[in-house]
């Protein structure tokens, strides 16, 4: 499948035309709409254009349709070679600095000849962006903050991309029958939001580790082999990421697991346990200090933490933040799963800026087995995302309406995504907002405002009592931008004082509230509300990371919204709503 592949070069396009002196607005929108509407298909675009139906794709005209047959053809898009000789390629890396669009880029390129990070990063120490006109001794921080950001995050990947890179590699291994089990480890299996390396563990027999070593080398993502030994293999991905896979014999499985799961603060602390109960531990086993020829247990974690006389602690605990001593007292938290799941929050339809139709997405969500699904278009003021007027919002409620009658197994929530206005108030009059079923608000706009302009605006939004719950709270986004300045004790703090929920908001690159936030939230008695954000039914699959930060949060199934049922739902709304959703 190349859909990737294809709406990577799609994106590149819209970028490096960001970068013309031309007002490509229109095409740029383009590009980048077909980039998203080609990387959530669930099928192979190969398959698509071979059967002709690449017009039956919303927003792919002639010109797009030339340049896919021409991908799918030959692997390239002349027309992206073309406009990469027109630009250095380092601009394209400046341009993903937070702050820095192709506007910035532009300028600094045809002032100071700036066409790397590096030449960027020297030319702000040195003081020398300021003289050029539109920057000043802020930005020239700002750049620098940036740069700095990026580095920290640089060589990580997204959690999503890690899972889906190695459910390949698991799904092409276990082909092997040499190959009796798999599990991944590291970051990966805690669900850390992003992942430095990928960790893989297969349980193969002593004496099998021939066949299933080649196969390792032949998979198709390799790119080059960085070391390899009997047991141990890794290796460098065609994406750039390094994957260290491990085969390891049944009976030392569990040892190996809990090892190389980490984290190494959490193996630390509990090394420490069975030292003072007289054991040692280590990757083949659990022994007595006395006699390390016996072991105490190896094949499964369970035995592990058995023999250390604690409770089994699931790997999205396992950060050494309290997990071993709630373990000792058998007092672990009973984690929220998705079977617990009963709708999601946030997504968005065709109304917005979503690929689907609302019956679409409420299929999708009932074959998840979910009771409602909340719609959340955004509000008018969002041009970009095709925001929606109140007479089109009237329309949707409307639909909606019509929708929930034919009683379909699934009831639709009519929701919106409502901007938080730079001065605090909201993006829909208070008579809009009262015949929604559901209202997050979001902050979208004004990113630059100080720490307590940022915090005022969330307070307000928080305290409106027309509003459920506050989108993605600190506007992050992993690996681009570090989000907004806010005091996130404070807006808890009111979150919990008018019954308003917290988004986990479950998209890969915002997985926002973050982790070690949820668990303070809950501390403080607030609720949480996960939402994917869908903008395609395929989306809706995002629930699983939002799960994986609930979890790693210490969140249960009451600390979730998601969890009720739709009485429940329509019993816990503001007394000042209008209940027609059902
Ligand atoms: P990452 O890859 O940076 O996202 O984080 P991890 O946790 O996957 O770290 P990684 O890949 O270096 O190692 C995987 C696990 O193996 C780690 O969580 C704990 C264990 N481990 C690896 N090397 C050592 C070590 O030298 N000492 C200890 N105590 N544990 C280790
Ligand atoms: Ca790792
Ligand atoms: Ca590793
Ligand atoms: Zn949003």
């Amino acid at each position: 499948m190349k859909n990737k592949e294809l709406a990577q070069k799609l994106t590149e396009i819209a970028e490096l035309l960001g970068l013309s002196s031309q007002d490509n607005r229109f095409h740029i929108v383009a590009y980048e709409r077909a980039a998203r509407a080609i990387d959530s298909l669930p099928e192979a675009i190969e398959t698509i254009v071979a059967e002709g139906r690449l017009k039956d794709i919303k927003g792919i005209g002639p010109r797009l349709t030339e340049r896919i047959v021409e991908f799918i053809a030959s692997g390239h898009i002349n027309y992206l070679d073309e406009l990469k000789r027109q630009f250095p390629p380092g601009l394209l890396e400046i341009m993903s600095l937070q702050g820095v669009g192709p506007k910035k880029a532009k300028v600094l390129f045809e002032t100071l000849h700036i066409a790397t990070v590096e030449e960027l990063h020297t030319a702000a120490t040195e003081g020398k962006l300021r003289s050029i006109a539109g920057f000043g001794e802020k930005t020239e921080q700002n750049i620098l903050q940036a740069i700095a950001f990026k580095s920290r995050f640089s060589g990580r990947i997204l959690l999503h991309t890690a899972q889906e890179t190695a459910q390949d590699i698991v799904t092409t291994l276990q082909k092997n029958p040499a190959v009796l089990a798999m599990q991944f480890a590291g970051s990966l299996r805690r669900s850390r939001e992003t992942v430095g390396d990928i960790d893989i563990l297969c349980m193969v027999e002593k004496g099998n580790e021939k066949s299933v070593m080649e196969q390792c080398i032949a998979l198709p993502l390799v790119q080059k082999v960085l070391a390899k030994g009997d047991t141990k293999i890794s290796v460098l991905s065609d994406s750039g990421v390094q994957i260290d896979i491990r085969l390891i014999e049944p009976r030392s499985f569990g040892a190996a697991l809990q090892y190389f799961t980490g984290s190494k603060e959490h193996n630390v602390a509990l090394r420490g346990i069975a030292r003072d109960k007289g054991l040692t531990l280590n990757e083949y086993g659990i022994y007595s200090l006395t006699d390390k020829t016996i072991a105490l247990g190896g094949r499964t974690e369970q035995e592990i933490y058995e023999a250390v006389g604690m409770a089994y602690i699931p790997p999205v605990l396992r950060e050494n933040r309290g997990e071993i001593e709630a373990a000792v007292h058998r007092a672990l938290p009973l984690l929220v799963e998705l079977k617990d799941i009963r709708g999601d929050f946030h997504t968005h339809s065709t109304y917005s800026d979503g690929e689907d139709s609302i019956e679409t997405m409420a299929e999708d969500a009932r074959l998840r087995g979910y009771e409602w699904i909340v719609i959340t278009d955004h509000s008018q003021s969002l041009a970009i995302a095709h925001g929606l007027s109140p007479e089109t919002l009237e329309r949707k409620i409307a639909e909606v309406q019509a929708y929930n009658k034919k009683k379909t197994g699934i009831t639709v929530l009519c929701g919106s995504e409502v901007d938080i206005l730079a001065d605090g108030t909201l993006d829909y009059p208070d008579a809009v907002l009262r015949q929604l079923d559901f209202v997050i608000a979001s902050i979208h706009t004004g990113f630059k405002q100080t720490e307590d302009q940022i915090t005022r605006r969330i307070i307000a939004a928080i305290s409106h009592p027309l509003v459920d719950c506050i989108g993605h709270p600190t506007g992050r986004l992993l690996g681009e931008r570090e989000g907004y300045h806010i005091d996130i004790e404070k807006m808890l703090a009111c979150a919990r004082d008018h019954r308003t929920a917290i988004e986990i908001n479950a998209s890969p690159s915002r997985l926002d509230l973050q982790d070690i936030y949820c668990k303070k939230a809950k501390d403080m008695g607030v609720k949480l509300a996960i939402g994917t954000d869908a903008h395609s039914l395929q989306q809706l699959d995002y629930m699983t990371l939002g799960i994986a930060v609930a979890q790693r949060g210490w969140l249960e199934s009451p600390d979730i919204l998601n969890t009720l049922n739709l009485e429940d739902f329509n019993n816990r709304q503001k007394l000042t709503r209008e209940p027609h959703g059902v």
